[in-house]
């Protein structure tokens, strides 16, 4: 035989032999040709998926239950680009923010009524610590922890082609107001003092929610652009709010096999400044009760991994990793600059 033609023989009976090995795999589904050839083009709709939510599908019928963790480190104050610091900030303020902390746990339930739609909530708990330091030279912290917003969402997608090598969706929803913006605590000045906007739970509107994504897949690559917008409503019983807010990535991710892919993310956040003011601050306290000065952009560069259970007891479950740097801020200011932000996520698809 020429050599080719054995390299062929050989591809083949590989070729035949994992096709094989895939339908008994799936004999018990019934759906076997539909199973194998899907195993064959790899079509993980979730590549990203714990990483990215809201840019994902599921196939009809399928349910997703995940959970997040966040946490995002803030020190020093930025005005625009540059560095403002605490002796400056106190010159115009009494008191300095100088650094902040956000954890945030993300619980989500999607569901899929059909392959060209998917449906998901997700209700996030936060809670935020933020350091200040006073004229006089005091220093002081204050907390605050709760139920966040309900988000609800739905995906539909607008184009596709047949084996999801290129999925393209729009997605449109409502942030509903079930986290308290009366969030209080102790500080030298009121063993009951209303605490900034940024440590309030929730936006206290009704936001609306509109987006895009555009995912591409093949065996050994996946890649991807997201753009979310959330626009608020009206004002909240606070008498302000939040400043509307616009969300985009673009990523690459590297499959290397069908439990693991890591992938490289830009991520660009741009956020007004808020509308109103609560009457409870003093905008002359702190920068972060002055609602003029609240705005701000940035970019982060985000590195992360993600781990399926293709087959065997613990199939559909997906683990996340993600950690960020902010390559980039300018922020209406003085305002807290971000320092950095991981996450750790898990799914389970069934
Ligand atoms: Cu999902």
């Amino acid at each position: 035989m020429p050599k080719s033609l054995t390299r062929k023989t050989v591809y083949l009976s590989c070729i035949f032999l994992s096709l094989a090995i895939s339908v008994s795999a799936n004999e018990e589904e019934g759906n076997f040709l539909d199973a194998s050839l899907e195993e064959i083009m790899r079509i993980p709709l979730d590549v990203n998926a714990v990483n990215i939510l809201e840019s994902h599908i599921h196939k009809k019928n399928q349910w997703m239950v995940g959970y997040r963790f966040m946490h995002m480190g803030m020190q020093g104050n930025l005005s625009d680009d540059k560095q403002v610091s605490n002796a400056d900030v106190l010159k115009d303020y009494r008191v300095a923010p100088t650094s902040m902390t956000m954890e945030m746990h993300m619980a989500s339930l999607m569901y899929a009524p059909s392959d060209d739609v998917t449906l998901m909530a997700m209700l996030p708990y936060k809670r935020f610590s933020m350091e200040h330091v006073t004229r006089m030279g005091g220093r002081f912290t204050t907390k605050s922890e709760g139920i966040g917003d309900l988000t609800l969402m739905a995906n539909a997608v607008a184009f596709r082609t047949r084996w999801n090598e290129h999925v393209f969706n729009v997605k449109g929803g409502l942030s509903l107001p079930t986290g308290s913006i009366n969030e209080r605590d102790k500080t030298p000045a009121s063993d009951d003092q209303k605490v900034a906007y940024a440590m309030q739970l929730g936006s206290g509107t009704v936001d609306l929610l509109a987006g895009l994504s555009y995912g591409g897949l093949t065996n050994d690559w996946g890649w991807g652009a997201q753009a979310l917008a959330t626009i608020r409503t009206g004002k909240n019983d606070n008498h302000y709010r939040l400043g509307d807010k616009l969300e985009g990535s673009i990523w690459v991710t590297r499959i290397w096999d069908n439990w693991i892919s890591t992938s490289i993310r830009a991520n660009g956040e741009l956020w007004e400044d808020i509308h109103g003011a609560d009457p409870e601050f003093n905008p002359r306290m702190s920068p972060s009760v002055n609602p003029d000065i609240r705005g701000g952009k940035r970019l982060n560069m985000l590195l992360s991994m993600e781990l399926y259970a293709p087959e065997g007891a613990l199939k559909g479950q997906h683990l996340g990793f993600e950690i960020g740097l902010p390559v980039y801020q300018s922020l209406d200011g003085p305002q807290l600059e971000a320092d950095w932000i991981i996450s750790a996520g898990w799914q389970w698809t069934f």
